[in-house]
């Protein structure tokens, strides 16, 4: 068994968050990685207080275990949904796409459990002195937004900057991910892209079979013109996009072109103007399964891998 001080921080069984993906981290898949035994979370992504108060109910139908909620700060309903999840007595709130400073003091005072996702150490040592509860250090193998440096040299930094708990982000989708990820020195993970095949992740079809075909050079990085690099699949929208990016095309056309393709991929299954977030271990995604049986087999696959471990050292 694996059990870090995360587990103890959150009570929960597996030191496992699920990434609060955009038009993915939803209420269904959310409390089957709660009720699996890791840390569920609902994206707040660009979700109004009202849409986000209703996943949350949802969410509470559906388990009885902690849950968390992800606070995408560049949302134009950032300030509400704060509000949000302290009405709604949240247990924890991670956040993402930048700095949640001016959130914190009211989150703490609550009692909730923040837990930002940082790119840097410098960043991660803030987050510490403000009262982050643990952070999540997330490297650009990670799918989404992602900062510039990757797990491999970012964890050991923010783990040897603070001392709070740090989980891994970027890249993890096996047993061999985990292991690597305590070897740096984390007390956890966050997975996101495994996720995308949940049998309780209700995003479309095609983007399920996209992932499940997805090779290790099937992503792209764009979006670095307008300061928000995203990565997403190689697909007929990345490529326009990535084709417009460093044209003389003004950046207001270029966000246009962006907007909606997120919902359009996840939702629609919409393989010509939907934009499919992955990370590059989407090539590591192989089968559907449960929440359950991925992160007991994630996990088993770890404790094996550390348990032989002695091996290397004569
Ligand atoms: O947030 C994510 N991933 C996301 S958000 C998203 S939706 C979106 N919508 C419009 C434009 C772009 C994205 C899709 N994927 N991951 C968490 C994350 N946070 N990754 C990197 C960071 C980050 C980077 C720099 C956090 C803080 C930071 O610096 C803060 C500072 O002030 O120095």
């Amino acid at each position: 068994m694996i059990k870090t001080p995360v587990c103890e921080l959150l009570q929960i069984e597996y030191p496992l968050f699920q990434g609060g993906m955009a038009w993915v981290s939803d209420a269904s898949l959310a409390s089957a990685v709660s009720n699996a035994g890791g840390l569920g979370i609902i994206a707040g992504m660009n979700s109004n207080a009202e849409q986000l108060k209703a996943e949350i109910k949802k969410c509470r139908q559906m388990t009885d275990k902690p849950f968390g909620v992800n606070v995408m700060l560049m949302s134009p309903f950032v300030d509400e949904v704060a509000k949000t999840v302290i009405e709604e007595h949240v247990p924890v709130v991670i956040t993402g796409a930048g700095n949640p400073g001016k959130y914190m003091p009211a989150w703490i005072e609550a009692g909730i459990k923040v837990v930002p996702v940082v790119a840097s150490a410098a960043f991660a040592r803030l987050t510490e002195k403000r009262g982050a509860s643990a952070v999540i250090a997330e490297g650009a193998e990670s799918g989404g937004h992602i900062g510039q440096l990757h797990t491999m040299a970012l964890v050991p930094q923010v783990c040897d900057a603070v001392k709070i708990p740090v989980l891994a982000a970027g890249g993890i989708a096996d047993g061999r991910g985990v292991a690597a990820a305590f070897m740096l020195g984390a007390s956890g993970v966050q997975v996101g892209t495994r996720f995308l095949v949940a049998k309780e992740c209700t995003i479309s079809q095609v983007y399920k079979e996209k992932i499940l075909k997805a090779k290790d050079i099937d992503t792209i990085v764009t979006g670095n013109r307008l300061g928000h690099p995203v990565r997403q699949l190689k697909t007929p929208f990345s490529r326009k996009y990535a084709n417009k990016e460093y044209t003389d095309i003004p950046s207001e056309e270029l966000e246009k072109l962006g907007a909606g393709a997120l919902r359009r991929a996840a939702r629609e299954g919409d393989a010509q103007d939907g934009c499919f977030l992955a990370g590059e271990c989407a090539g590591l995604v192989k089968k559907e399964q449960t929440a359950k049986e991925i992160i007991t087999e994630m996990f088993g696959e770890a404790e094996k891998l550390l348990g032989g471990a002695s091996k290397w050292v004569k």
